[in-house]
């Protein structure tokens, strides 16, 4: 069985007898007239089908004793492919999905009505649908397409019970495959490649923004790698804001330099932070907050194992921290921790950055985690995050990304030693 007929199996394993469940790709949102931004397709979608053409469709029915899958794609058309270029075909849709039924989308809503018909209907009595709902931050935002669907589908199918899908995906998305590990080492990798080429041109004098071009344009020239996110490149004091969004200072020789970024491997996001010296050598204080932050970095990851929750690794790396700074007289004992580290230590990692996830369910065997604890002096100019992405193991955990340098000597070798 392929890896997304397997999805699939596990998802239909998980819904009840006598259902079907509705899948999305969706479509370009406008960005303003008749300009759109880029398609981004729903990741669950994409999960189950390999599939990233926007307003495709899947339909899987569970009726009793079988089970049926459909994808629905748009049909051919000469003037869309003038413009805006070839679309999928029934092969190839075919070979990305391994699914055998392929339709054009326009026979979308005759197949759903034929699934839930009560009379003559091939699979039985269909008496649930299951829908892509999205996580509950998702839902406050505008989503009429699917509110539409759900009042449609509520008035056409009264006594029908219409489930949210969501918490399937998320448990199973949470849990990564082999497959999945191996896109997302692939990702860290690349990033890996990306941020060296990046020291080696980094110069005192050059603006952040210039710093996020140089990663962003050797991602395409690789192997046209997209980004996992909007590339953070901030420099001194600049750092201390967590998503510092405007890069147009210049980086000094006596600052550290801190970078947030990653590539995307067939849809799984990297998600590093690193943090440099500029002028290649930690000094003075630089030194003793790095330290810090490298020691709560390491002692996070060796403690990340099956059965702790995100929330314990955020409360063990906010009192770790707490007492490195009060040690180190970075604060006073009466200080609240929360000023110099305001973010949380961990979230899931996969096809989204920020993955789908229960933060409050125990990591299990599977899990891929960042681990990326901070300190944030805006007073002294610094702001330091060391992120690394860390697979969960039966009895532990393992930085996926151990190769990027991160040690104090790693670094200043590094930067010694620029090509
Ligand atoms: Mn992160």
């Amino acid at each position: 069985m392929s890896e997304f007929e397997t999805r699939r199996r596990k998802v239909f394993d998980q819904m009840k007898d006598n259902s079907v469940a509705i899948f999305f790709s969706g479509v370009s949102k406008i960005a303003s007239e008749d300009e759109c931004m880029p398609f981004v397709v729903n990741n669950n979608f994409f999960y189950l089908t390999n599939i990233k053409q926007e307003h495709s469709a899947l339909l899987l029915i569970k009726g009793i004793g079988e089970r049926r899958t459909y994808l629905f794609i748009d049909p051919y058309s000469e003037l869309k492919e003038k413009w805006t270029g070839k679309r999928l075909t029934s092969d190839k849709a075919q070979a990305l999905s391994d699914i055998k039924n392929i339709y054009t989308t326009d026979n979308f809503e005759t197949m759903l009505s034929l699934a839930l018909a009560e009379e003559n209907n091939q699979y039985g009595k269909i008496d649930c649908i299951y829908l892509d709902q999205g996580s509950p931050e998702q839902k406050l935002k505008d989503d009429f397409f699917m509110k539409d669907l759900v009042m449609k589908l509520t008035l056409d199918y009264t006594g029908k019970e219409i489930v949210d899908i969501y918490p399937i995906m998320r448990d199973l998305r949470m849990v990564k495959s082999s497959a999945e590990i191996d896109n997302l080492v692939k990702a860290i990798d690349k990033t890996n490649k990306g941020i060296i080429n990046m020291l080696n041109k980094l110069t005192p004098g050059m603006y952040e923004y210039q710093l996020a071009d140089i990663f962003e344009m050797y991602g395409r020239q690789l192997d046209r790698s997209s980004l996992a996110f909007s590339t953070i490149v901030a420099a001194g004091k600049n750092a201390t804001c967590l998503h510092y969004p405007t890069q147009d200072d210049t980086v000094k020789e006596n600052e550290l330099i801190l970078f947030d970024l990653g590539y995307n491997h067939e849809g799984y996001s990297a998600d590093i932070s690193r943090t440099f010296p500029v002028n290649g050598k930690f000094e003075g204080l630089q030194k003793t907050v790095y330290e810090a932050v490298l020691a709560c970095n390491k002692a996070v990851i060796e403690m990340a194992k099956p059965g702790l929750t995100i929330k314990d690794l955020q409360d063990f790396a906010t009192e770790f921290l707490r007492k490195e700074c009060i040690r180190l007289g970075l604060m006073e004992a009466s200080d609240d921790i929360r000023n110099y580290y305001y973010h949380n230590v961990s979230h899931h990692l996969g096809l989204d950055t920020h993955d789908i996830s229960d933060r409050s369910k125990p990591l299990e065997k599977g899990n891929v985690i960042t681990v990326e604890p901070g300190l944030y002096f805006a007073k002294y100019g610094i702001g330091v995050r060391i992120e690394d992405d860390v697979l969960i193991t039966l009895d532990g955990a393992v930085a996926l990304s151990k190769n990027i340098a991160k040690e104090v000597y790693e670094i200043e070798n590094l930067m010694k030693n620029r090509g």
